[in-house]
C-alpha cells in the first residue's frame, strides 16, 4: 500500500485559490439584491456552506501532523462505492445525491422526527475537532472534522428509559453507489451501533464537514458519525436513520465476520486481529509505522465506560 506523493509543482487547488473567493449562486444573487426578501431568507436559512469553517475546539489536540487533505479525501473505505480500491472511491461518487437529505430519528424516543439535514445543521452549533482515526486494517490519519456532539442530538430525541443502544443506518442506493451491486453478498445497507453511554460520550461526534468545508462524498457526505477511540468501521458514513433500541444491535462487520469484528471494537494494540497484529499503524500518506495507542490515545475520555474487557 503506497500513496503517490504530490510533487512540488502540483499545487492543491485549495491553496491556489483563496476559499473566500467562492460564493454560491444564491449568495451572489442575494448580495446583489436580485432575490428579494424571500430569496434572502431562503439563502440565509438553507445555505449551510456558510457554516464552514466552524471554530476549532481547542480541547482536542494531536500528537502528530494533520494528514494532508488530498490523502484523507483520496484514500477511503466506503464499500458502497468501491470495496477493492481505496484510491478509486473518490472517482466513483459522482452520481451520489446528497441533497435533500432527510434524517429519521426513530425507535424508543419521545421525539421521533424526520429532519432535513440543512435544518439539523442550523439547530446544533458546529465546531471543528482534530481527531485521529485508526482503521482496523492498520492505516491511520488525523483530520479536522466539523460537526456537533452526538449527545446534543440524543438529548433532542429524548430517549425513553428503555433505550440502551443507538443504531445508525447508512443509505443503500445501488443506482448511485456502484459498489453495492458489485459486492452483492454484503448485507447492505451498512449499519452500526453504540451503547447509550458511548453515544453520549464527549468524543462521539455527528460529522458534516472536513477541512473546514462540507464533508466530501467519499468521506460520508452529508452526515456521518465519528468515534475516534474505536476502529474506523464504527464510524458509519452517509447515514439516513438513527434508531434507539433496547438490545445490543447487530452490525454490518460483525455479521460479515463475527470472530473478527466485535460490537465494541475499541482500539487495542495488545489485542491482535485474528489475521494481523494491531501493535502499530501506518500513517497516511507515507505509511510510516508508529505505535498504536490504547483506545487510540483517548483513554482519559473513555476508559471509565468499560470494565477493561470490552475490546
Ligand atoms: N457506510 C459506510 N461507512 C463506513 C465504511 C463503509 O464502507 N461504508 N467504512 C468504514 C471504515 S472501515 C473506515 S476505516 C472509515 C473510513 O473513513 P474515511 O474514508 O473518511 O477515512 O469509514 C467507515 N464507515
Ligand atoms: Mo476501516
Amino acid at each position: 500500500m503506497f500513496i503517490k506523493i504530490r510533487k512540488g509543482w502540483e499545487i492543491p487547488e485549495r491553496e491556489a485559490t483563496p476559499e473566500t473567493a467562492y460564493l454560491n449562486r444564491r449568495q451572489i444573487l442575494a448580495a446583489a439584491g436580485f432575490l428579494g426578501l424571500d430569496g434572502l431568507l431562503a439563502a440565509a436559512t438553507t445555505d449551510s456552506s456558510s457554516l464552514y469553517p466552524a471554530k476549532r475546539n481547542p480541547e482536542f489536540t494531536l500528537d502528530r501532523e494533520i494528514t494532508p487533505e488530498w490523502a484523507a479525501t483520496g484514500y477511503n473505505n466506503f464499500y458502497e462505492f468501491n470495496a477493492e480500491d481505496k484510491q478509486a472511491v473518490k472517482d466513483e461518487v459522482g452520481k451520489f445525491v446528497t441533497r435533500p437529505w432527510p434524517i429519521q430519528i426513530t425507535g424508543l424516543v419521545n421525539n421521533p422526527k424526520t429532519l432535513d439535514l440543512d435544518d439539523l445543521l442550523h439547530q446544533f452549533p458546529l465546531e471543528e475537532r482534530l481527531y485521529r482515526l485508526r482503521c482496523v486494517e492498520a492505516w491511520s490519519m488525523a483530520v479536522p472534522w466539523t460537526g456537533f456532539p452526538l449527545s446534543a442530538l440524543i438529548r433532542f430525541a429524548d430517549p425513553k428509559p428503555q433505550a440502551k443502544y443507538v443504531r445508525f443506518i447508512s443509505v443503500k442506493r445501488p443506482k448511485e453507489m456502484p459498489g453495492i451491486n458489485r459486492e452483492s453478498w454484503y448485507p447492505w445497507p451498512y449499519y452500526e451501533g453504540l451503547r447509550m453511554d458511548e453515544a453520549m460520550n464527549t468524543l462521539s461526534l455527528v460529522v458534516t464537514g472536513l477541512y473546514g468545508k462540507p464533508l466530501p462524498k467519499q468521506n460520508g457526505a452529508p452526515i456521518r458519525i465519528v468515534t475516534p477511540w474505536k476502529y474506523g468501521y464504527k464510524s458509519p458514513k452517509s447515514i439516513e436513520r438513527i434508531e434507539f433500541v433496547s438490545k445490543e444491535p447487530g452490525t454490518f462487520w460483525n455479521r460479515m465476520g463475527p470472530t473478527e469484528y466485535g460490537f465494541y471494537s475499541n482500539v487495542n494494540p495488545r489485542k491482535p486481529h485474528p489475521r494481523w497484529s494491531q501493535a502499530t499503524e501506518k500513517v497516511l500518506p507515507n505509511m510510516e509505522r508508529r505505535a498504536t495507542l490504547l483506545y487510540n490515545g483517548y483513554e482519559k475520555y473513555v476508559a471509565g465506560m468499560y470494565n477493561g474487557k470490552e475490546f
